[in-house]
Order: C-alpha cells, then structure tokens, then sequence
C-alpha cells in the first residue's frame, strides 16, 4: 500500500504526464505525396482519456492508485466544428471491449483535443444494445446535428455465441451536450453498419448511404455503398431502393467490403466522399481509405473514381489491436478550404491528415481511375511515364 505521500506523487506524476501529450506540438510528418499532410502524432489514444475516468482518486478506497477502470483504445471519430471548437466524438473502448462515444475538443485541428469530464450519455433506448461505435457526425440544413452509429446486438436467433446484429442507431443534438435519441433506421437489410446522413435534403427528403450486409462481419450479396432516402427521420424507414453507388470490385481495394466514412463534402464540382474499402490477404483483412464523387444534384449518381487507396496504414499505424487498418468517420472543412480528416488506424489510436478543397477535387477529378486489369495499368503507368520523358520538365 503506498503512503498518502507517495500517492500524492503518483497522481501528480499521472496528471503532469498526461498534460504534456495533451499539449505537446504535433508537427507535420515527412511524409509526401503533394495529397495531404499527415503528422507525426496521434490526436488522440488511450492515454489521452481522463485520470478520472479510470483511477479512483480516493486515497481510502484505492490506497494503491490502481486504474479500476482502463481504457484499450481511442478511434473512429465523428468530427464536426463548432462554436469555434474542433470537436471529435470519438469512439472510446474500454478494456471491458465496450465501446462509447466522448466528446475531445480543441482550438486547433491537428493537437490540443481534451476529453469534456463526461462521455456522451446516450438515450437508452434499446435494452438488447450490446456495443455502440463509430459515429458520424451530419450538420445537416434542417438544424439539427445528427449522429449515426453502429448499434450492436446479440444475435438471439443464432446459437454462435459471437454471433451479432449491427443497425444504424441514430441520435440528435444541438450542441454536443443533450442527445436525443431517434429510432434505429428500417432498411431491407438484416444488417447495416457505416451508415452516413447526407447533410442537404434530396428531393424533400432526408438521404443516407448505407451498407447492406448479410451478416455481422460478411457483406455477403451487399453490392457496396448504397444511397436511399427516407421521408421522416423522426420515422426511420427507407423509402426506396438502396442503390449501389460505390460498388465492391473484384481485385481492387474494395474486393472484400467497402463502407461509407465521413460525410460527403460538397465543392463545385460534386460531392467528395471518403470512405474505406476491405480486400482480405494472407495477414487478414487489409483496410484503407479511399476516395469517389457523386453528382452535385444527384448524389446518387457516381462521377469520378480515382484509382486505388488514399490513405493507407503507415509505419507504427500497421500495427494495433487489429492491424493494418485505416478507416475513417470524420471529416472537418474550414471557410478557408481547409480539411481536416481524422483517421484511426488499426482501431487503436487517431491521427489527422490535412489537406484543402483545391487539393481534394484535383486528387478526385485528375487522378485515372482504375483500369482492372494489370495489362491496362501497365498501358496508364506507361503513359505517365512518356508524358515525363517527353515533356518540358524532366528529372
Ligand atoms: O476493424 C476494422 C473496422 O471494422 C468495421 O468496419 P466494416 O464494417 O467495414 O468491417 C468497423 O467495425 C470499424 O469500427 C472497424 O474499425
């Protein structure tokens, strides 16, 4: 048992270490490729969730100064800017393998966020809920700040113990604070997970991008990412058909699944989506992040696909509680064009990329998309490289 004394140096060691990852710089990366910046640290992890979280700061009832209850990881972030705050509501794990939503804020996009004292109180609505994660944040034109996460269930009807229900569970805010909490949406699939609001209203109505699945892992028949509306989201039910907008292709990144990520950001040229795409491998899954656009008055409507991955797992974000994974849920632009997206890799930490809307439509609307097949991509590679060879600047 330690002395009050060196309880007292403990916890105050604990809180001065935890300042300084709260505060230190967090400069950009090396890394280059003239499509965004990445940086050289996480946003956010495990380390960043408050003292009071999860150490009972009593001396009398926890005279060791043991973590009772510890957090395994921090990632997929809906991200939205608010009241002059960059604000991340972030999937928290517990080491109980529980996932909740907190809010992380900061004064700057890319370093500073710290946790408000309390995670978000979500309305508990649905008493079979097992697991709640990766919310996406819709600033959406009717006012109201939506947030669409995974709601998670047993399976009853499955004897597999690890069999599980994933739909879309829905909530609303103002201000990140009060939540109220909407009925899960109605889609013919018997699982949606990555489900997306749009943030205007199409033909009257609200739409999502949705992810039909057959089962809780496997897309199964699910063709891809989907867009369908629905009349009243007070009243969840999607009114037509959920048609594939970004499809899953065979011996591409998005062979195994794909799913939608942040919410789409609008330019003048249509809207920008960033989402992730699956292909498996001998080392398991392999997730990245990749980029398409849709019609600026028919978001349905797919117009430009630029060839392959956007962001890849890189270096130390290979590796996590489960590896080679990035994926995003989050994204923030700026007045001044700037974007900010916030991307977990390997469900273990957070990291942001940054990058402006001149950057992201050049990158969606000049990259060749992909041809398919080797033969054709060695004639686009081929290209590029006569093109260099022949042109005025030549390295
Ligand atoms: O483990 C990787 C990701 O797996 C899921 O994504 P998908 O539904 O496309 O397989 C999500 O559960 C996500 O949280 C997780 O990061």
């Amino acid at each position: 048992m330690l002395t009050k004394e060196e309880f007292n140096a403990r916890l105050s060691k604990l809180v001065r270490e935890q300042e300084e990852l709260i505060n230190r710089p967090n400069p950009a990366s090396d890394f280059y490729n003239g499509i965004y910046t990445r940086y050289q640290n996480p946003v956010l992890t495990a380390a960043h969730a408050p003292i009071i979280w999860r150490y009972d700061l009593s001396y009398n009832d926890n005279p060791n100064l043991m973590e009772r209850l510890g957090v395994n990881a921090v990632m997929n972030s809906g991200a939205v800017f608010l009241n002059g705050k960059y604000c991340l509501v972030a999937r928290v794990e517990g080491a109980d393998r529980k996932s909740f939503f907190a809010v992380a804020e900061s004064d700057k996009p890319t370093e500073g966020f710290r946790f408000r004292d309390y995670p978000v109180i979500l309305p508990d609505t649905c008493p079979e809920e097992t697991n709640v994660y990766d919310m996406r944040l819709t600033q959406h034109e009717d006012g109201w700040i939506y947030g669409v996460f995974c709601s998670e269930s047993k399976d009853k009807d499955n004897p597999d113990l690890s069999a599980a229900t994933a739909q879309a569970g829905i909530v609303r805010t103002k201000d990140l604070v009060k939540w109220e909490r909407l009925p899960n949406l109605i889609s013919k699939s018997p699982q949606q997970r990555n489900v997306v609001l749009h943030p205007e209203f199409v033909n009257g109505m609200y739409a999502f991008y949705t992810r039909p699945q057959d089962d809780f892992i496997s897309t199964g028949s699910g063709g891809g990412v989907c867009f369908a509306l629905c009349k009243d989201i007070t009243d969840p039910v999607l009114c037509t058909d959920e048609v594939v907008i970004s499809p899953r292709i065979y011996h591409t990144i998005t062979e195994v699944k794909n799913g939608a990520g942040a919410v789409p950001i609008k330019t003048p040229k249509g809207w920008i989506h960033i989402a992730h795409g699956v292909r498996n491998t001998a080392a398991g899954l392999r997730y990245v992040i990749y980029v398409f656009a849709t019609d600026l008055d028919d978001p349905s409507k797919l117009i430009a696909s630029p060839s392959g991955l956007f962001i890849a797992p890189h270096g130390i974000e290979r590796v996590g509680d489960v590896s080679n994974v990035a994926f995003t849920n989050g994204a923030i632009v700026r007045e001044d064009g700037s974007v900010y997206i916030y991307y977990a890799s390997s469900d273990t930490r957070l990291h942001v990329a940054s990058t402006t809307i001149e950057q992201l439509m050049d990158y969606t609307f000049n990259t060749p998309s992909d041809p398919l097949r080797s033969a054709d991509c060695v004639k686009q590679r081929c290209e590029l490289i006569a093109k260099n060879l022949s042109g005025e600047r030549r390295v």
